[in-house]
């Protein structure tokens, strides 16, 4: 559950536009609240409001209207990569429109400067997102039926309001009602007087909810499990208690400090740092999304990125129960991840030296609202950067500390949080830094102690991570959306693989080993899977610029890190639905209307019309404008040092430049 603060607006003004100041200027709010800079800049309060206005005096909203999202229509790319400061570029907005009663969406788009709604059609078949008044709106229907109260009753629980309710997506459809009707799951926890409802499952029992006509159409009550008796709460009071009644001792400081300033600049949603430079915007369904990153080599600004994204992400859930087997979260398609995130805490979430910034989103019912500090920029010690000591020389050392740049977000959906760091480093570099925290999600259990190594019934799809709760099985898929341009648009793909040559009168000792380019013409075959023998990376290239000494066409190689194949079986719906977590590389070449691997309405829908269905064009990616989409994976095998809150576990890839420089590009950095 989410609770919103409904912050005031800031006034407006208006701000023209403006070259880089000299000095360095620091505008509190991001030009969300004021007059566009860029024609990427999200949505302000004011074009919030106009674009509603537009659709009301249109007649496109009935009073049983919602609006799962109201943003920024981004602009065509050709139209942004062509536009230059001061030049006029277009504003529209973006909406979805749901009729709650019919169960009708309709997308909208509302062209802000001519006061008109450009395009407006309906989506039939689809349903959007969960909304956040849903979260509200539904537990109340849950505890007013009888079957949940005889359901509570079995369980020895008479008083409703010790019970918390949450919903879920509803999962995969296997019949036309479960497509049409617009449905969610519940399911309960025990809150007592606690905190933390997500480590004491009601298991056994979970209903299903019609959101249109209010009421429960399903209920599945089965095995009555014991509630586990911990509370597992973790405010600062109940912590002391379960340490021993006192806390470690606080820790001498580490003090942070740049006390000549930051090396950044910002201007409304535009950073330049070090040699790099990017646009960003927390996007309500996305989360943050960069665009524009560009790197200057020796004054000439090459671009690298035109727009990187979180395109979606699925956490299907591996027990056998028929409690869990629908539990698979698209935590982006079904839920959205930027309209969830969090005002960040400094000091705790993100380091001291943050600078914050506010998000504008559009609530269910069109109000825009502010959370605040929604997004950090800070830099960091990136450790060592490059070295060597001159063994022959008395022992001369050349070495050079690194600095980054980070920008993230967190995001809580329900009882995962998800932080995401995009990371630029001095040799032109990029790391994504995904943060998986929170509480996992818990299931009953007759269960109380191990001893040993029993992997027998519930422990055969879960560990025991307290006495009566069992941590399932799971995997956390993200699929990165990467609209590379390398030094421009024109670019091509290649796979690389390491291979040892036979032994022969190529190699006869047997040591030697080749790298392999294989190039991926067109999207046939661009769905790509990693392996761990050859090592396989990718490169995505441009065929048409060549760096001056060594001529290698320029290059940004995706470097994987962790991740996992899906356990799921070829018959499992949700291979269907999520057909992104198939395989962990994909290419395609760019389409505007092409953002969400898992398709743009994946809340209950049999099959996916996202990525798959995408390249089965097979279009070209020779010399085209390709987007590299990657899927990693993090398995979870819970642990009970996880319990009752996960520490932080940190995953993610790399973008190297390969053969994008003629030599280190962080020679130039001073000691
Ligand atoms: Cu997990």
């Amino acid at each position: 559950m989410k609770t919103l603060l409904f912050a005031f607006l800031l006034p407006l003004s208006a701000s023209a536009v403006q070259p880089f100041p000299a000095k360095r200027e620091v505008p509190r709010v991001p030009s969300s609240a004021n007059a566009p800079l860029h024609p990427l800049d999200p949505l302000g309060p004011r074009e919030v409001a106009k674009a509603l206005a537009v659709l009301k005096k249109e007649g496109k909203v009935a009073t049983d209207t919602l609006f799962p999202y109201l943003m920024l229509k981004e602009p065509p790319k050709a139209e942004v990569l062509s536009w230059k400061e001061g030049m006029p570029f277009r504003r529209e907005a973006f909406a979805e429109l749901y009729d709650r009663k019919t169960g009708k969406l309709f997308e909208a788009t509302v062209d802000l400067r001519a006061g008109r709604v450009a395009s407006f059609h309906e989506v039939p078949g689809m349903h959007p997102s969960v909304m956040i008044s849903e979260f509200d709106a539904v537990p109340p229907i849950v505890k007013a039926d009888p079957r949940f109260k005889e359901a509570m009753k079995r369980r020895g629980i008479t008083n409703l309001d010790d019970v918390a309710v949450d919903i879920w997506a509803y999962g995969s459809p296997r019949d036309e009602f479960s497509r049409t009707a617009r449905l969610m799951r519940a399911i309960a926890y025990f809150k007592g007087k606690g905190t933390n409802f997500y480590a004491r499952p009601i298991d056994g029992f979970t209903a299903t909810v019609d959101v249109t006509e209010r009421k429960v159409v399903d209920v599945l009550d089965t095995d009555v499990l014991p509630v586990p008796p911990d509370s597992a709460d973790f405010d600062k009071a109940s912590l002391t208690k379960l340490e021993g009644g006192k806390l470690r001792p606080a820790l001498k400081p580490l003090v942070i400090s740049q006390p000549k300033g930051v090396n950044y600049e910002v201007r409304g949603h535009e950073v330049r740092w070090n040699n790099w430079s990017f646009h960003f915007a927390l996007h309500p369904r996305e989360g943050l999304v960069l665009y524009l990153v560009r790197y200057n080599d020796h004054g000439t600004w090459r671009p690298v990125l035109y727009r990187a994204s979180l395109s979606d992400m699925m956490v299907p859930y591996g027990h056998s129960d028929q409690h869990w087997t629908y539990r698979a979260a698209f935590d982006e398609g079904e839920y959205g991840i930027g309209r969830y995130s969090g005002s960040l805490d400094v000091g705790a979430d993100v380091p001291t030296n943050s600078r914050l910034f506010d998000a504008l989103f559009v609530d269910d019912f069109g109000k825009p609202y502010v959370t605040k500090n929604a997004v950090a920029l800070w830099e960091r010690d990136g450790g060592l950067l490059w070295k060597h000591m001159d063994m022959y020389n008395g022992g001369k050392n050349e070495s050079r500390r690194g600095r980054e740049l980070v920008i993230g977000f967190i995001t809580t959906i329900s009882n995962y949080d998800y932080g995401l760091n995009w990371v630029f480093k001095e040799d032109g570099s990029l790391e994504l830094e995904a943060v998986l925290t929170g509480i996992m999600l818990s299931k009953g259990t007759t269960v109380t102690r191990v001893d040993g190594h029993d992997h027998s019934g519930d422990l055969k799809f879960g560990h025991l991570v307290a006495p009566n709760v069992v941590a399932p099985h799971h995997q956390h898929f993200f699929n990165v959306r990467l609209d590379l341009d390398v030094d421009g648009t024109t670019n091509s793909v290649a796979e690389l693989e390491n291979h040892a040559l036979s032994e022969g009168k190529e190699n006869p000792f047997g040591n030697a080993f080749e790298m392999t380019e294989t190039l991926i013409p067109s999207e046939k075959g661009a769905a790509r899977d990693l392996d761990f023998l050859s090592q396989r990376k990718w490169l995505v290239f441009n065929p048409s610029s060549r760096t001056e000494k060594l001529g290698y066409p320029r290059g940004f190689l995706l470097l994987p890190g962790e991740n996992a194949a899906p356990y799921l079986q070829a018959s499992s719906p949700l291979l269907e639905r999520g057909g992104f977590v198939k395989h962990q590389v994909w290419f395609t070449q760019e389409r505007d209307d092409e953002m969400y691997a898992g398709g743009p309405y994946p809340l209950q829908r049999p099959t996916s019309d996202g990525l798959p269905e995408w390249q089965k064009q097979n279009r070209s990616l020779d010399g085209q404008d390709v987007v590299l989409w990657y899927t990693f994976c993090v398995s979870h095998a819970p642990r009970p040092e996880e319990w009752p809150v996960m520490s932080v576990h940190k995953t993610g890839f790399q973008l190297l430049p390969a053969g994008f420089f003629d030599r280190n590009p962080a020679l130039g950095v001073r000691r």
